[in-house]
């Protein structure tokens, strides 16, 4: 059977539905292709001498293989996702590791002092966050998308991962830069220190529904 490529009217037909919905945050676009968005190279990555770090505010800094960090207890996730490029891609289907997991696990034990979280991805990327936002369920540490592996252009092995849960409004959501991907660390951290996007300009906490662009 043939499956037609959505017009430029059903695109925004389905805009307008998610508009309705409430789901669509000011100054958004509805994209049905998922648009690859980085600086500087797509990095390559050897599973072999692959590893994760966790270090910081934490009794005892952490490495992780790939191959142990595969077997860590996983979980789906479906999430809209929100550019500050100003695309909007809904009902994305996810799999991979919650940041909570590592606590659960007990291979991670977070001091007191722990306020943020630097993600530190290849090539020197990084991004900032509350450690409440990477403990909630709109942050992922992320291995697969619709059922397959990351590719390389959208962060393989592993990326960072933020999206919006529909009618969870409880929950902050933030623009998708602030998800690293060819994530290899986080740096637990006692204060706050700008990611990459924050140094260039881009807003510290970067809300999608107040719409916090730029600083
Ligand atoms: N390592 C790394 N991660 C990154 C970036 C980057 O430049 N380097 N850009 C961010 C930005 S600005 C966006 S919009 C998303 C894009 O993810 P995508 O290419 O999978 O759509 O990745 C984020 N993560
Ligand atoms: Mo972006």
């Amino acid at each position: 059977m043939m499956t037609n490529k959505p017009t430029f009217a059903d695109r925004k037909k389905r805009e307008a539905a998610m508009r309705k919905a409430g789901r669509l945050p000011p100054g958004q676009a509805l994209t049905e292709k998922f648009p690859v968005l980085h600086y500087g190279a797509i990095p390559d990555c050897d599973p072999n001498s692959w590893d994760f770090r966790i270090w910081g505010e934490v009794e005892q800094p952490a490495t992780l293989t790939y191959e142990s960090f595969m077997q860590l207890p996983r979980v789906d996730a479906q999430f809209d996702l929100h550019c500050v490029t100003r695309w909007s891609k809904f009902d994305t289907h996810w799999s991979g590791v919650r940041f909570n997991t590592l606590i659960e696990t007990g291979l991670v034990k977070i001091k007191p002092s722990a306020r943020f979280i630097l993600q530190h991805a290849e090539n020197g990327y990084t991004a900032n966050m509350p450690i409440d936002l990477m403990k909630a369920e709109t942050f992922l540490l992320a291995t697969h998308f619709e059922g397959q592996p990351l590719t390389p252009e959208h962060g393989f092995p592993l990326r960072g991962l933020v999206g919006a849960i529909p009618g969870r409004k409880d929950l902050k959501d933030v623009y998708l830069w602030k998800g690293a991907k060819w994530l290899r660390g986080l740096e637990i951290l006692p204060a706050d220190q700008p990611g990459f996007w924050e140094q260039a300009g881009y807003h510290n906490e970067g809300d999608i529904w107040k719409e916090q662009r730029s600083a």
